[in-house]
């Protein structure tokens, strides 16, 4: 049996983490059984969620995890697709991890409205006396990686700018299709579903969900992705559920 060490659902999302959920969709992609854990944090042998352990092997960073399941289990999430297409998809993977997260990052945990709403719900279990000094100084640490990785030098005017041109160019890719590569999902929907659902996400006022809503495109395929993945659920980030 597999675990996925997350961070639990949040903000009416799967997990606050959009690399959680997409770890979880693959997972359900491969019709593996799998449990949830939040208890793993400070296990993660990437210092970072999401990691599994399956059957006492670790496997940290939703990448190496889909590469794991895919050699361990035999399966192909981007079966059919053809070498373009299976590049395309991982350039626009790349495109959601590597660069609209950090402009999500910023608008969840730099602006003070935002945070107050969602990440600061984070440290409700932590004894009162310690708040004040903790929640400063992840903030700090935040930045601190914000900086570093280059986003965080922009102001939040160009973060908007930037987070809605690669919003903009995954409705462009989805166009009319079902799902992003055609009419079945792919490795690249388990990623853009956790992303556009969280970018959609009702709790944030940001410039970068209004961008996402401009695209019903984008709206119905959150609906799509989770009738087939949460179908227990009847809407995730305000999308309606429907086939
Ligand atoms: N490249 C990693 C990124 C994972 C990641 O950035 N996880 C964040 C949550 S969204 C995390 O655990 N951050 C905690 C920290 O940096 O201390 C992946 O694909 O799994």
């Amino acid at each position: 049996m597999i675990t996925l060490q997350g961070f639990g659902p949040a903000f009416g999302l799967p997990d606050p983490s959009p690399f959680v959920t997409k770890v979880e969709v693959l997972l359900k992609m491969a019709g593996l059984p799998y449990v949830v854990d939040t208890g793993g944090f400070s296990k993660a042998p990437k210092g970072k969620l999401p990691y599994i352990v399956d059957d006492g092997e670790i496997v940290g960073d939703s990448t190496f995890i889909r590469w794991h399941v895919e050699k361990k289990y035999g399966v192909d999430f981007d079966r059919g697709l053809d070498a373009e297409q299976r590049a395309i998809a991982w350039a626009l993977e790349k495109m959601l991890d590597e660069h609209l997260y950090f402009a999500l990052v910023h608008t969840r945990w730099v602006d003070d409205a935002n945070f107050d709403k969602g990440p600061r719900d984070f440290f409700r279990k932590l004894p009162a006396p310690i708040r004040p000094f903790l929640i400063p100084m992840i903030r700090r640490q935040v930045r601190r990686a914000l900086h570093a990785q280059g986003m965080g030098r922009h102001s939040p005017q160009e973060i908007v700018k930037l987070g809605t041109r690669s919003i903009d160019a995954a409705a462009s890719i989805l166009g009319t299709k079902p799902f992003m590569m055609g009419a079945e999902p792919s490795a690249v929907d388990a990623t853009a579903f956790a992303f556009i659902a969280g970018a959609l996400c009702p709790v944030f006022e940001t410039e970068l969900r209004t961008a996402a809503e401009r695209h019903d495109n984008l709206k119905r395929y959150v609906g799509r992705m989770t009738a087939r993945f949460y179908p227990e659920r009847s809407e995730i980030a305000g999308c309606q559920a429907a086939a």
